[in-house]
């Protein structure tokens, strides 16, 4: 989303109100003590998670202390800004489809805590490990890996085989879902290239099965398991735009400069031509 917006739990469930000039409420501009508030209408209609302001840089944020007509209070405000600087890209996927490139944590992601999903890249046993699966994790609490670990194996020690992917809340993350996806590992895959697309493909898919609307992918298998960042990004950004459909945004959120930049470019490539 472009804008700023804010969520109101009423009567009848969640509704989401996006607002892209609020005058009479823009005069705040302090961010140290703000709430944000995000509401998850999955599985429970009526849980909420609260959270620091901390845990985002946030463009404009202004303090608000509104009541829903229902009496059920605050709010949340979802606009992300590239916490180690630089620009975001904007790229059209599609008519109904936008792709954003930014830097950032992707544990720290969100749209509106409700439909938007993070993508993690772990590896076929879904308990946790290294680099961005670690970070995701921490984040997350104790709760995702005991909610990954109720995901059935298909072989022993295999969840999630390579180039799949699994759907769990995010518990204590901003974002409502984590998909787990398995990235190939460059040097040993058979077809790094097509594992690669189908852990994009699989994510997006499981993504639409679960009416989510955000999503945002780190570099899959760019870091433990070795895969040259170039042509990962053309897997990365083409896969994306054939299968992104009814995703309205899709994120890629780059810890490291160099594949921010390399991202960015490919982008321009094969999205501008
Ligand atoms: N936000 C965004 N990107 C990140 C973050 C973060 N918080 N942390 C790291 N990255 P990796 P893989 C980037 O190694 O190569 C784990 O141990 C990182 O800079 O997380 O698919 C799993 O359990 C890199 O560009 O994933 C598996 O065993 C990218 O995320 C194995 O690593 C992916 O790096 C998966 O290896």
């Amino acid at each position: 989303m472009s804008s700023s917006s804010m969520l109101f739990r009423g009567g009848r469930g969640i509704r989401l109100l996006a607002f892209q000039y609020f005058p009479t409420l823009t005069t705040a501009s302090a961010s140290s003590s703000i709430r944000i508030v995000s509401f998850s209408s999955y599985p429970y209609p009526t849980s909420y998670k609260i959270f620091s302001s901390n845990h985002c840089t946030f463009q404009n944020i202004f303090t608000l202390s509104l009541t829903s007509p229902s009496g059920c209070g605050v709010v949340g405000c979802s606009k992300m800004a590239s916490a180690a600087g630089g620009e975001d890209g904007h790229f059209k996927l599609s008519e109904t489809s936008e792709l954003i490139i930014k830097k950032g944590d992707i544990t720290r992601w969100f749209v509106d805590g409700a439909s938007d999903a993070i993508v993690n890249p772990a590896n076929q046993r879904m308990l946790g490990g290294g680099g961005a699966d670690g970070a995701i994790h921490r984040a997350a609490g104790a709760e995702l890996r005991e909610a990954c670990y109720k995901v059935p194996e298909v072989q022993p020690g295999v969840r999630c085989p390579t180039g799949e992917a699994r759907i769990t809340l995010g518990f204590k993350l901003p974002a409502s879902r984590v998909i787990h996806t398995v990235g190939p590992i460059y040097d040993t895959d058979k077809d790094p290239k097509a594992s690669l697309s189908s852990a994009y493909k699989n994510s997006l898919t499981v993504a639409k099965e679960n009416n989510i609307k955000y999503i945002a992918f780190p570099s899959i298998s760019c870091g433990v398991y070795g895969y040259p960042f170039e042509e990962a990004a053309t897997v990365a950004i083409s896969t994306v735009k054939e299968y992104a459909n009814d995703i309205k945004e899709v994120h890629f959120v780059l810890f490291a400069d160099d594949i921010y930049n390399i991202w960015l470019n490919k982008a321009k490539e094969l999205l501008q031509a």
